[in-house]
C-alpha cells in the first residue's frame, strides 16, 4: 500500500516538474504587458535585465519548492488521515537518512541560488572605466545633479504645475497636470551607450536615488557618498522616471525623478551649452549674464 502511494506520489512530482519547465519555456521572452505589468520592470540596461533574470530564477526555484512541498502536504494529509485508518509510520522518527537529506538538499539549493546572485552583486559595485561621474545629493525635497568636471550643476525638483496642483484647495485639478507628481523642472541629462557613475549622497536626512528602469537603487546618506552606475542602451533613448526611495520627511512623495536619456552627441552639445551658460551665469558683474540660470531652482523649498 505504501509503496503503490509513494509511486503514485512519484509519478504526481514528475508530472508537476513537467508542467512547472513547460510554463518556464512558455514565458514571452521580454514582453511588458498584462500581467507582466505586476512584474518588476526588465529595464533598459544590461544590469537592471541580469537582475530581472535573476530576480525570475530564484522566483521559479520558490515557485517549485511551494509546489512540491504543499503537494507532499496535501497528498499526505487526504491519503493518511484517520477516517481512512491510516496509522502513524514511528519508524521516520529520527530516521537519520533523512535528517541527511532534507538538510543537504536546502543547503544545495542555497548554495546554487548565491552563487549567481553574489556574481551579479560583484558586478553592481564595479564602478571602474566609467566615462562620466554625477554628484547625486538629495535634498528636503529634491536633487542636486553636479556633473564632475564639467562646470554643469543644477537643482531638480518636482514641477511647479504639479507643486501648485497639491496645495489643499488649489482649485487644480490633478487630471489636467502632465504626469502628475512624476515630473521635475530640470531633469537629469545623460548619455546612452555611456557607463556613467553616480556618487550619491544626501544634504539633510536619508534620501534613495530609485529609477527602477536602470536597475539602480542607491541611499543617499549625509557624510557618506555611495556609488552607482548604470549605462543605458545606446538605442533607448527617452525619459526615464523614478522617485526618492528612502521616507525622508513630509514632502518624500514629491521629489521624482526624471532622466532624460539622450544620443551621445545630443547629451556632448546640452552639456557644452549648459556649461557655458552656467560661467556665464556666474561671471562678475558688469559681463552679461544669461537667462539660463533657474533663479527659481536655485531657491530652497518653500514648503
Ligand atoms: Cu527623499
Amino acid at each position: 500500500m505504501i509503496r503503490s502511494n509513494c509511486a503514485r506520489a512519484a509519478a504526481f512530482f514528475a508530472a508537476t516538474t513537467a508542467a512547472l519547465a513547460m510554463a518556464l519555456q512558455a514565458t514571452p521572452a521580454r514582453a511588458e504587458s498584462g500581467w507582466s505589468l505586476l512584474n518588476m520592470t526588465q529595464g533598459v540596461t544590461e544590469m537592471s535585465r541580469r537582475i530581472y533574470d535573476l530576480h525570475m530564477l530564484i522566483f521559479w526555484v520558490c515557485v517549485a519548492i511551494a509546489v512540491v512541498v504543499f503537494a507532499a502536504m496535501i497528498w499526505s494529509i487526504v491519503v493518511y488521515r484517520k477516517s481512512k485508518g491510516a496509522v502513524a509510520d514511528t519508524t521516520m522518527v529520527h530516521n537519520t537518512r533523512v535528517e541527511i537529506l532534507w538538510t543537504a538538499v536546502p543547503v544545495i539549493i542555497l548554495i546554487a541560488m548565491a552563487v549567481p546572485a553574489a556574481r551579479t552583486l560583484v558586478e553592481i559595485e564595479d564602478t571602474t572605466k566609467t566615462e562620466l561621474t554625477i554628484k547625486v545629493t538629495g535634498f528636503q525635497w529634491g536633487w542636486n545633479y553636479e556633473y564632475l568636471d564639467k562646470g554643469v550643476t543644477f537643482f531638480s525638483r518636482l514641477d511647479r504645475k504639479s507643486d501648485a496642483a497639491r496645495e489643499l484647495g488649489s482649485g487644480v485639478d490633478p487630471n489636467t497636470v502632465d504626469h502628475y507628481l512624476l515630473n521635475v523642472d530640470n531633469p537629469l541629462v545623460v548619455p546612452v551607450g555611456t557607463k556613467v557613475r553616480l556618487l550619491v549622497t544626501g544634504a539633510d536626512v536619508i534620501h534613495s536615488w530609485w529609477v527602477p528602469a536602470f536597475g539602480v537603487k542607491k541611499d543617499g546618506i549625509p557624510g557618506f557618498v555611495n556609488e552607482a552606475w548604470f549605462n543605458i542602451d545606446a538605442d533607448k533613448t527617452g525619459l526615464y522616471r523614478g522617485q526618492c526611495a528612502e521616507l525622508c520627511g513630509r514632502d518624500h512623495g514629491f521629489m521624482p525623478i526624471v532622466v532624460d536619456a539622450r544620443s551621445k552627441e545630443d547629451f556632448a552639445a546640452w552639456l557644452k551649452e549648459k556649461a557655458e551658460q552656467q560661467k556665464q551665469a556666474a561671471a562678475p558683474v558688469g559681463t552679461t549674464p544669461t537667462a539660463s540660470a533657474p533663479a527659481d531652482a536655485a531657491k530652497p523649498n518653500a514648503g
